[in-house]
């Protein structure tokens, strides 16, 4: 028998399962992840996975998540540093509701139901949490303070009822803000998305839109810069003028927002949002077969959804409203229509028509037979223009301006300010700005969710529940009737609604709304730092010391709407004094998706790939390693593409070298083996760049080849026992701790250690070990040796030749003669040849 086999035959079989066993209560007990010590001094990190739903049981897109954020909690933990990693669940929420109507149960019952499950999964798969802060939204402990921060928004202004055309789903029967409607669709049940008009609560998420835009520039570099760049777009910012028309037969005037002043001499007709106040009272004021055509044509638009409205692909309508509107400048005649493409709720929800210059303004125009005048030609001269009127195809690039009076001759940019500087001088305009966001609207007519803490007086008006008597806790849902009906079930647990005016002690009723479960996420990050307070809802010095989050990790399908409430939600608590800082999350991570056979899994296309089977086949450590193998975090991830099985094996390598190393601890490493010692120090130098840049896959390479190397000296030489072999040992097992943490924890048993590992530090590299061997490269012109080069043995063939040419002495030898020919053999000979 080799040497090899035998060590081979008497080492143990690496059995995931029981080293799982093994593990867990010692861990259950060890609390290794409490962050309750208040006298700890280290510098603190805070590492947050995105709010869990508790949906059912853990699915590989957890696994996925919570595993490649356990990475970077594991690793900054090893770096020094006081990590906070808590878990929590975003308990609230429709699919609990849902489930609870469809099986005529309690929601409560589903949700902390699902909890319990995936706490025993979490449990399992050991990400590196501190249990102790665990928290539900669901739970009148936490609830409260989304009562309490509504309270803060109120008095300020911030919370507001207002009534307005709200997104309707008329399957969920309930309202949608516009981030859950995608594609005119409901983002949960995909019915076409209605609109209705009604009192809803909304928090005026408007004020702070310039900030929500401006501050992006602190995540420049530590957000993906898709999701800088939804964010930016989302809020919409565009600058442009406000434009002043007057109405004949009206005293007031109409104000239109435009992007482009410049164009303001190819105006040929205003169009009015048909839902606006202001096509009403036009349309009252024209004759009645122009008053009936508005009426239904108002009926048709009320059913469209926005989307609808604004797609490109639509024949464009509209009324003529037997109106006319006067040019600020020309003084010309431009008639009035009411258009379905105008939004009543953007800009003035009124619009200047320029048909040569916009193309869904020339849409209108060729389909309703207005005149088309173009203003800005792109070389200056309408003689070789396309008449936009006959393509079809707005002018909207840049150009000269042309029939535009004293202003023919002006580029687009020049033009925008002359013509808005005319205008102002006209007291008809002025520079202004707009935003595609909208106030955040926060009530739903649904069950499962916070009650918003308002009472409705007859004679006060409404009143804020005071903070004394807060939780407003959600009535029991027995006898609730759950099912969506438009109205919210609140309303029908009478005694619940029926109280006394906190103000004049009369007889009132509670809002029996609920907030959309957003508001819970868009400040749960500050309640970790005090999950148990029933003071306050986070203590502002504990934000002090953990908040921001340093390092957030989740998917990319949060990229506009938890985000920017989350960013809104911090700004008013930094505005409250709260907290000290406007931007909740330092850098964020988006991990790709887990897919199967190149799709989504889903149970309906039967490729779903389940948490629970893969925990039961591979274990938690393959799956973690396997998951941060696959490649960038970023990049989606094909579970037909991984092996597992291949994970496995290399975690019994990695194992089997513990169990092998026959040195006790504390030998002095110094006299390890020198070409071992130095994979190693290169091996602690380079991978905490590589994880703090996200390059997991390309840390574990380094793992799998520091465990193939350290395997071939047990077998090969220097042996076993030698030291460099027990240091490398040691740092796999560190090392592996953010991979593999059961793995790496009996390897660190195995070692001689006591648990746990995850407190072990980093080891530092030692420089002298880290210094490349070098070897002398000649350098030749014309066949006589001129130089000689100290260069790295992994030296590239043009960087050697470039250090080559550079030489003073084979300069001086090449002189003015030309070079015919270059030959190079790295590390050793570069051979120049010139002409003579
Ligand atoms: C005249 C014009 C000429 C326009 C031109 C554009 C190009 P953004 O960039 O998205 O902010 N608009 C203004 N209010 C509207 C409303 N309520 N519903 C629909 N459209 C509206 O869009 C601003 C532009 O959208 C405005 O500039 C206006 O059309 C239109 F060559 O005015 B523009
Ligand atoms: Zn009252």
């Amino acid at each position: 028998m080799s040497h090899e086999q035998t060590a081979h035959a008497t080492a143990e079989k690496y059995d995931f399962a029981a080293i799982q066993e093994k593990w867990l209560p010692v861990w259950d007990a060890l609390k290794p992840f409490a962050t309750d010590d208040a006298t700890d001094e280290r510098p603190r990190k805070y590492v947050l996975d995105m709010f869990s739903y508790p949906s059912g049981d853990l699915h590989m897109g957890h696994a996925e998540a919570f595993g490649l954020c356990d990475v970077l909690a594991r690793y900054w933990r090893q770096r020094g540093y006081n990590v906070l990693h808590p878990v929590g669940w975003d308990s609230f929420g429709l699919p609990a509701e849902n489930a609870a109507i469809k099986r005529g149960a309690d929601p409560r019952d589903w949700t902390y139901g699902n909890i319990e499950q995936q706490k025993a999964s979490f449990r399992v798969y050991a990400p590196s949490f501190d249990w102790s802060r665990e928290i539900h939204t669901s739970d009148p402990e936490y609830y409260q303070w989304n009562q309490w921060l509504f309270l803060k928004l109120y008095e300020k202004g911030l919370a507001y009822r207002k009534a307005s055309p709200v997104n309707w789903c008329p399957n969920d029967q309930t309202v949608l803000a516009n981030e859950q409607v995608v594609d005119g669709m409901c983002e949960r049940c995909g019915a076409v998305v209605t609109k209705r008009n009604l009192t809803q609560w909304y928090f005026r998420i408007t004020a702070y839109a310039d900030r929500l835009v401006d501050d992006l520039t602190q995540l420049e570099g530590a957000w993906p810069a898709k999701v800088l760049s939804m964010q930016r777009n989302w809020v919409g910012r565009s600058t442009g003028a406000d434009v002043v028309f007057g109405i004949e037969g009206r005293d007031e005037p109409v104000t239109v927002y435009t992007t482009r002043p410049d164009t303001l001499f190819g105006v040929t007709y205003m169009a009015v949002a048909p839902d606006s106040a202001l096509a009403a009272e036009l349309a009252a004021g024209a004759t009645s077969a122009v008053q009936t055509e508005f009426a239904a044509y108002l009926e048709k638009t009320k059913t469209e959804s926005d989307i609808d409205r604004q797609s490109t692909d639509r024949e464009k309508t509209g009324v003529f409203l037997d109106r006319y509107a006067t040019h600020p400048l020309t003084g010309d005649r431009i008639p009035i229509w009411a258009a379905d493409y105008v939004l009543a709720d953007y800009g003035h929800g009124a619009v200047m028509g320029v048909p040569a210059h916009d193309q869904r303004d020339l849409d209108f125009a060729r389909a309703l037979d207005l005149p088309v005048r173009v203003v800005v030609a792109p070389d200056g001269t309408l003689t070789d223009v396309d008449d936009p009127a006959e393509t079809g195809t707005a002018l909207s690039g840049d150009g000269l301006l042309v029939n535009s009076g004293t202003f023919d001759g002006l580029s687009k940019d020049e033009a925008i300010d002359a013509l808005t500087t005319a205008l102002g001088e006209a007291g008809a305009g002025e520079t202004a700005t707009n935003y595609r966001l909208r106030d955040w609207l926060i009530s739903r007519q649904r069950y499962w969710g916070t009650p918003i803490p308002i009472i409705h007086c007859d004679s006060c008006g409404e009143v804020p529940v005071p903070e004394s008597q807060l939780p407003v806790k959600l009535p029991a849902a027995e006898g609730l009737d759950l099912r969506p009906k438009g109205t919210s079930p609140l309303g029908g647990a009478d005694d619940w609604a029926t109280v006394d005016c906190p103000s004049c002690g009369g007889s009132a009723r509670r809002d029996s709304d609920t907030m959309d479960t957003f508001v819970d996420s868009s400040w749960y990050f500050l309640r970790f730092l005090s999950p148990n307070s029933d003071e306050v809802a986070f203590d502002v010095a504990e934000a002090k010391k953990w908040a921001p989050v340093d390092q957030y990790v989740g998917g990319v399908e949060h990229a506009i709407l938890h985000l920017l409430y989350a960013r809104f939600m911090t700004k008013v608590l930094h505005d409250y004094g709260y907290v000290d800082f406007e931007e909740p999350f330092t850098a964020l991570l988006n991990q790709g998706m887990v897919l199967m056979d190149g799709q989504k899994m889903s149970k309906s296309v039967g490729n779903l790939v389940e948490f629970a089977d893969q925990m039961h086949s591979y274990g938690a450590d393959a799956l973690r390693v396997t998951l941060a193998f696959a490649g960038p975090p970023e990049d989606d991830i094909d579970w037909a593409d991984v092996s597992p099985t291949g994970s496995t094996k290399f975690l019994a390598r990695a194992w089997r070298i513990a169990h092998d190393v026959s040195s006790g601890p504390g030998i002095d490493v110094s006299t390890g083996d020198t070409a071992l010692r130095k994979l190693v120090h290169h091996f602690l130098a380079d991978v905490p760049d590589l994880i703090e840049s996200y390059k997991f896959n390309v840390a574990v390479a380094r793992l799998m080849e520091l465990v193939n190397v350290t395997r071939k000296a047990i077998d090969k030489g220097p042996g076993a026992a030698d030291a460099a072999v027990r240091e490398a040992a040691e740092t796999i097992a560190v090392a592996l701790n953010v991979f593999a943490p059961y793995t790496a924890e009996d390897m660190w048993e195995l070692l001689g250690y006591e648990p746990t590992v995850a407190h072990v530090e980093w080891r530092q590299a030692e420089p002298a070990l880290l210094v490349e061997d070098e070897v002398t490269a000649v350098v030749q012109v014309n066949g006589k040796v001129r130089g000689r080069l100290q260069v790295s043995p992994s030296i590239m063939p043009d960087e050697l030749e470039r250090l080559a040419r550079g030489d003073a002495n084979v300069q001086r030898a090449i002189g003015e003669a030309e070079i015919t020919n270059v030959i190079v053999r790295a590390p050793k000979i570069v051979s120049i040849a010139t002409a003579r």
